[in-house]
């Protein structure tokens, strides 16, 4: 049978499953699908572990313990504070007592004393936009969902005005292949499939991560930048092209929209001055310029990874002027691609009805990579009175963890969690309910990597009393009397109603359609140039000067701006020596798949990477346990000594639930929940940290 993989991935595999007696036995990769080709990831490969999971939440659960039974005992020891904190309780009970609360909390405060809290557990539009229509309807608080893409996308729209790059699969024939802050042998393997592909048809592939990634070590060369330099690194790529004249004139003349200015602007930013800041050689950065601007067949693919600094938006716009220098854009087989998001784009309002939502003032917003001043702020007013969480689990992936787990261990925040597992978050729930997994509801997915429209029906029977979030809305909706329209209809025919009134994209498109096939490509050219003449930007074109930037205090030109928590921060640098990054391992998807007994093994524990120089100067060797730290907080990590990354860059891959990190806390204790340059997103990799022996637990 046909599925579709829900994380949040770009990806969007199309998976074939197979299930005998009710259990799932096998999931591939489905070689007919033209993305994934039969190849899937090694955490989906092992989807069984999490579908069947010991930690599946299977009945509706009321806390009777205390909030937070994992905590920190400060030895290091995981402290677990009490047994059978919950107990089971009846749908009807979970629903009424959610419902209560939340009228007594409208009536005394205002519909915005609660706030939703979503992200992508799920990319199912049915079941990721479900609680919408409710919560406009209730005039709920509004959530910013910055975490992920935000201020990539503002970037990458300063300058091209749209967030969409040529098709990956067209870097397959290309002479360059760049892999720039993306992991994708980790986060994307299906992008690994075309670089192979690429790279037998003679591309030469190169990497620029920090550190020396799988990717990195699978291409013909790694370019090990500092962390958040890469905006230098790309300024002085600019003026070696534009010196050099190894650029594309008529496209520029065409689609482009302030070259003179930016010419004039790169002449300071000399390689010498680059390889100061990102600690390459000149050398290095001048072949590497001129190897990109030999070509106008080079490909970019941009990861996300790279925006989540304090300069990274500026970071993404300067990236997304290079293919414009060479005329890249235009080619079958060049260009950039940070996502695709924006390629097409549908009727997303049959969703999430903003419609409903009462006239007048809209509800404030709260970005939710600030959950914790949100949850313990003085100054909110009204005071968030209830948090309703769903397809997240912020206890674990937000930043300024301690804040976070301060603001849910209030004794008089009422929260409920819809979830799938027993995760960090839900042990600081009042109420738990438990929610079916993507094989067990039905969902249409797109994706933000490739261009199909996809449909998964249920292959399994839901486990114990397990709903889709779209019925858990339905229900709380009847009980509050609110957008009861709405949620009668059935999960499928909202899908269809979505598919008649999403347009051009999805003609020919029909759910039978769907049903029948488990896909279909979206109707987009191909191949796909969405910036060879120019740009849906004000000007038309792409646009290397932008004077609107600085209404927002940035400047109009590409800049590189050294990173507030970083080495040019002397007196915290003082402090805490060390950049770390935190990007995602390979066998998690966030904190996802941390409750597989299995794959916790694959991924060895949780372990800080350290060059051998700087493990040795604090008298560390590999397996030692090690604390490390900042202003924010401290969390353990077993230390792996490796030269796979540089001397005064550490760093801490994946998001481990905190009852399977030594401590109780996570990674996300290090990260600071202050704003990066754009858009509103984090900067969860820019951190400065010390690492020191921890006494034995
Ligand atoms: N296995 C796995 N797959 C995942 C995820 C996961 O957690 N695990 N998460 C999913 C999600 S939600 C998303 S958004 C995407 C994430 O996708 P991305 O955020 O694109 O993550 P990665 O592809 O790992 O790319 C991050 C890379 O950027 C590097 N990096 C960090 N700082 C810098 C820098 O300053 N310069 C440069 N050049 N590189 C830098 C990191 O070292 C890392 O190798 O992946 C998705 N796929
Ligand atoms: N240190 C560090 N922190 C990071 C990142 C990083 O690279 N480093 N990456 C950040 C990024 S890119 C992102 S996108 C965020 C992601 O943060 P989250 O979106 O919170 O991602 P997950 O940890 O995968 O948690 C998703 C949860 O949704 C649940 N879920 C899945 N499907 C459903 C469903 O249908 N219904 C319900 N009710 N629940 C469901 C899953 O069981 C899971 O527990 O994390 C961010 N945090
Ligand atoms: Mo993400």
């Amino acid at each position: 049978m046909l599925s579709v993989c829900p994380h949040d991935c770009p990806s969007a595999c199309s998976l074939v499953v197979t299930v005998e007696n009710g259990r799932l036995v096998d999931v591939t990769g489905n070689p007919e699908h033209p993305f994934t080709q039969g190849v899937i990831c090694g955490k989906v490969r092992e989807y069984a572990e999490r579908v069947h999971s010991p930690l599946r939440v299977l009945r509706p659960l009321k806390r009777v313990g205390p909030k937070g039974v994992w905590g920190s005992s400060g030895s290091g020891a995981p402290m677990f504070k009490g047994r059978g904190d919950f107990v089971p309780i009846s749908w009807d009970e979970a629903l009424d007592t959610i419902a209560t609360r939340w009228r007594s909390i409208i009536a005394e405060s205002g519909a915005e004393a609660i706030l939703p809290f979503s992200y992508a557990g799920t990319m199912g539009q049915v079941q990721y936009f479900a609680g919408h229509p409710l919560f406009n309807a209730l005039g709920a608080s509004r959530l910013h969902r910055t975490i992920c893409v935000e201020t990539a996308y503002a970037g990458w729209r300063a300058t091209l005005g749209t967030v969409t790059g040529n098709d990956s699969t067209q870097m397959v024939g290309s002479d360059l292949v760049v892999l720039w802050g993306i992991n994708a042998a980790y986060s994307s393997i299906n992008v690994m499939t075309l670089v192979k592909q690429a790279r037998a048809r003679g591309a030469y592939v190169v990497c620029i991560d920090p550190y020396r990634t799988p990717t990195a070590e699978q291409a013909d060369e790694h370019v090990m930048v500092r962390p958040g330099t890469d905006g230098a690194l790309a300024l002085a790529m600019m003026h070696v092209l534009i010196a050099d004249g190894l650029i594309d004139r008529a496209y520029i003349e065409r689609a482009t929209h302030g070259f003179a200015e930016l010419a004039r602007h790169v002449r300071d930013f000399t390689p010498q001055w680059a390889a100061k800041i990102t600690g390459l050689s000149a050398d290095t950065l001048v072949a590497f310029a001129r190897r990109y601007g030999a070509t106008k067949r080079s490909f970019i693919r941009i990861g996300i990874g790279i925006s989540r600094h304090d300069n990274g938006g500026m970071t993404c716009r300067t990236l997304a002027c290079l293919p414009a220098l060479t005329g890249a854009y235009a080619d079958p087989h060049g260009g950039a691609l940070l996502s695709s998001s924006s390629a097409y784009t549908f009727n997303f309002n049959v969703l999430m009805r903003e419609d409903l939502a009462p006239k007048g003032r809209a509800p404030r917003s709260v970005n939710m990579i600030q959950l914790g001043r949100a949850l313990t702020d003085p100054e909110m007013a009204p005071a968030v009175r209830s948090l309703y969480v769903y397809n997240s689990n912020p206890a674990a992936v937000c930043p300024n963890q301690s804040l976070v787990l301060k603001g849910l261990a209030r004794e008089d925040l009422f929260t409920v969690v819809h979830e799938q597992v027993l995760t960090d978050t839900a042990h600081y729930a009042d109420i738990v309910l438990p929610a079916t997994v993507s094989l067990e509801h039905l969902d249409l997915y797109e994706s933000y990597g490739q261009f199909t429209l996809q449909l998964a029906r249920p292959v399994l029977p839901p486990p114990g009393e397990a709903r889709s979030n779209w019925t858990v809305f339905g229900g709380l909706a009847r009980k509050l009397g609110v957008a009861t329209e709405h949620y009668a209809q059935s999960e499928e025919a909202l899908i269809r109603e979505f598919l008649a009134k999403s347009g051009a994209y999805v003609r020919g498109i029909s759910y039978e359609r769907l049903e029948r096939d488990g896909w279909a490509r979206l109707d987009i050219p191909d191949p796909y140039l969405p910036f060879a003449d120019g740009a849906p930007t004000p000007s038309g074109k792409v646009e290397f000067f932008v004077p609107r930037l600085e209404r927002r205090g940035l400047p109009a030109l590409p800049t590189w701006v050294p990173l507030s928590e970083g080495p040019a921060n002397t007196e915290l640098a003082a402090r805490y020596p060390l950049q770390c990054i935190v990007p995602p391992n390979r066998f998690f998807l966030n904190s996802s798949f941390s409750q597989s007994d299995l794959l916790r093994r694959r991924q060895q524990g949780p372990r800080v990477f350290m060059a051998a120089h700087d493990a040795a100067r604090r008298g560390l060797a590999e397996g030692d346990r090690a604390r490390v730290f900042n202003d924010r907080g401290s969390a353990l990590f077993a230390v792996h000594v490796t030269d796979a990354t540089q001397s005064g860059v550490v760093v801490i891959e994946g998001i481990w639930w905190h009852r399977f990190q030594p401590g109780g806390r996570n990674v996300n204790v290090l990260t600071s929940d202050r704003v990066a340059d754009m858009g509103g997103g984090p900067a969860f990799h820019s951190n400065l940290v010390e690492v020191e022996r921890a006494g034995e637990a």
